[in-house]
């Protein structure tokens, strides 16, 4: 590596996280320590010495606060605490400190849209004569409706999970607004003591030791005119999209920014943001804003859908997935920052979604599929098993599944007369339970995870595809991140490098400079299982280029392999 180890430290003190690899934590599904068949803290206590090994440079926690567990921990009820589930407050602090020991941040996950219908702060606002009556979304019924029956919901919104996103409350008589479902109540964030109140919790956490914070649809935090401003609701545009990227948001960012310290502290902030437009991140990860480091767009894992129904499958082509990360490359070159991502919690995992997870090209496309997403500027993501190339789980029948949206939209979709094939055929294809499974420890029972009966049965490939297996292989997917995150570590190219992308309109290749001065990486990726030849002269300075890191090991050849890729460093700038 030719970068020198003081280039290393100076991107590492202001924007630490420019140079960092985050590691996502599903808690419920990483490791159970006390055969609950859930996963705990000291779960992931025990398994710090692999995440370490593996190289990443921070850890971002899935929801451990209490809960009712109606959406597994997005539905809090108590920001300073930690859910029995979970573990304790000594068990959080024990993390934090172990993690910090091997030079590993770990930042929260912080859901302020909502709260839990259980949360105290809702409890009181039952009360029409409470002051907390106004921090949530409190409507009459549609008027010349009795409250409660069936229609005189304020409008015809339905929520991410459940039919309404109002909730009808007989003390009152009113409905509440609940986004996702209605245990989940939408906070009001008009009301300036409900912002004081997020800030105060925010800096309790700054002070037990985290390094900042995932935030969840935080820009739904501020919600149209319609619903703030009291007047009739009918018709209103509050389904998840249209209320996205509301009139307060830029002000209410920067509010809390400077409220708790976040830009000043050095802390790591990224918005999970759906319907986030380029233009929107561009205000929002603007650095002179001091709103948000980053965000996760929604654009690239939407392609595969018509419009905003997820469940409306389309086909991906491979131009227009390179088109959609190389605008937001460009959008957000000049000042911001991208957050790279393939897989989460909500997502099906990304080798069968945009690999091929059959035993023949399992390893290389999960391989080439990360060459793609780290060599791109950016913080990357890795969510867990990711980085040992797991897969969808067989869910064939309703009973297979879990999770809240999942069993939701099944039962919607069927009452309107969409045939159970196809909804099945949808759930199998994008159900947030294919990330949710346990990660696949080794090849004991259960995969490791639990000595118990796991809550969600493990995906039967276990005995192939766990980490174990892969840490011993010098070829795994394992090995590969590892390699990848080092080059991040060590090559300012990688970090800082201008993108460009070239055979735009190539259906298998993915190819892409990164230029900084003088220096010039190239990628070329083969994102399909058959072979794949470079046009002649389509790849500026090919010849004589030095092989980084690839997947293959003859790399002079103008041939790609299936899903073969290659990080190649050009010797003169092209
Ligand atoms: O997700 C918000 C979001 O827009 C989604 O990805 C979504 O819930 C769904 O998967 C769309 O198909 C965040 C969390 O990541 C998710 O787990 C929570 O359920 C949701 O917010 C509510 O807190």
């Amino acid at each position: 590596m030719t970068t020198s180890l003081e280039s290393d430290r100076a991107a590492r003190t202001d924007g630490w996280w420019r140079s960092a690899v985050v590691y996502q934590i599903y808690p419920r599904s990483f490791q159970d320590s006390n055969s609950d068949g859930v996963g705990d803290i000291p779960g992931i206590v025990s398994r710090l010495d692999y995440l370490a090994e593996l190289g990443v440079d921070v850890l971002w926690l899935s929801p451990v606060y209490r809960s009712p567990q109606i959406d597994n921990g997005y539905d809090i009820s108590d920001y300073r605490d930690i859910d029995p589930l979970f573990g304790t407050l000594a068990d959080l602090d024990e993390l934090i400190g172990r993690a910090h020991d091997r030079g590993i941040k770990l930042i929260m996950d912080l859901v302020v849209n909502h709260t839990s219908d259980q949360h105290a702060w809702f409890i009181e606002s039952r009360d029409p004569a409470s002051d907390k009556r106004d921090w949530y979304f409190w409507r009459p019924a549609r008027p010349g409706h009795e409250p409660g029956t069936p229609g005189a919901e304020p409008d015809d919104s339905q929520a991410a999970f459940a039919p309404s996103v109002w909730t009808h409350d007989p003390r009152s008589g009113e409905y509440y607004l609940g986004i996702f479902s209605p245990g989940q109540p939408d906070l009001n964030w008009e009301n300036p003591d409900v912002r004081q109140a997020v800030h105060a919790m925010m800096r309790w956490w700054i002070d037990r030791g985290v390094d900042g914070f995932r935030m969840d649809v935080i820009n739904l935090i501020s919600k149209p005119a319609v619903l703030t401003s009291r007047g009739p609701i009918a018709a209103a545009p509050s389904g998840m999209w249209q209320i996205a990227n509301g009139p307060r948001l830029d002000e209410f960012l920067a509010e809390m920014n400077r409220e708790v310290g976040l830009d000043a502290q050095n802390l790591l902030t990224v918005g999970e943001t759906p319907g986030a437009t380029i233009e929107v991140a561009q205000r929002i990860t603007d650095p002179a804003r001091h709103e948000l480091n980053m965000v996760f767009t929604f654009e690239h894992v939407s392609l595969d859908q018509v419009g905003w129904n997820k469940w409306d499958l389309a086909d991906l082509t491979l131009p227009a997935l390179k088109d959609n990360l190389a605008q937001w490359q460009y959008g957000l070159a000049e000042a911001g920052w991208n957050s790279l991502y393939l897989d989460n919690h909500d997502q099906p995992r990304a080798v069968s979604r945009f690999g091929d997870d059959s035993p023949e090209h399992r390893v290389n496309s999960a391989k080439t599929l990360a060459t793609v997403l780290h060599l791109h500027k950016g913080t990357p993501y890795v969510y867990q098993g990711e980085e040992f190339g797991m897969t969808n789980a067989p869910l064939t029948e309703i009973g297979h599944y879990l999770d809240v949206e999942s069993l939701n939209y099944h039962t919607l979709a069927v009452a309107t007369g969409i045939p159970e094939v196809d909804v099945l055929r949808s759930l199998a294809r994008k159900s947030r339970d294919h990330a949710r499974t346990p990660v696949q420890w080794d090849d004991t029972p259960y995969a490791g995870f639990t000595a118990g009966v796991p809550w969600m049965p493990v995906n039967p490939n276990y005995p192939a595809i766990n980490a174990d297996a892969a840490r011993r292989d010098p070829g795994s997917v394992f090995a590969h991140f590892q390699r990848l995150i080092r080059l991040r570590h060590a090559d300012e190219v990688v970090r800082e490098g201008r993108f460009d992308l070239l055979l735009p309109d190539h259906e298998q290749l993915w190819a892409f400079t990164r230029t900084l001065g003088d220096r010039v990486l190239l990628v070329v990726a083969n994102c399909s299982s058959a072979p794949a030849e470079i046009p002649p002269d389509s790849l500026p300075g090919l010849d004589g280029a030095e092989l980084v890191l690839g997947t293959h090991d003859d790399a002079a050849t103008s041939v790609l392999a299936p899903w073969e890729s290659r990080i190649l460093r050009l010797t003169s700038a092209g």
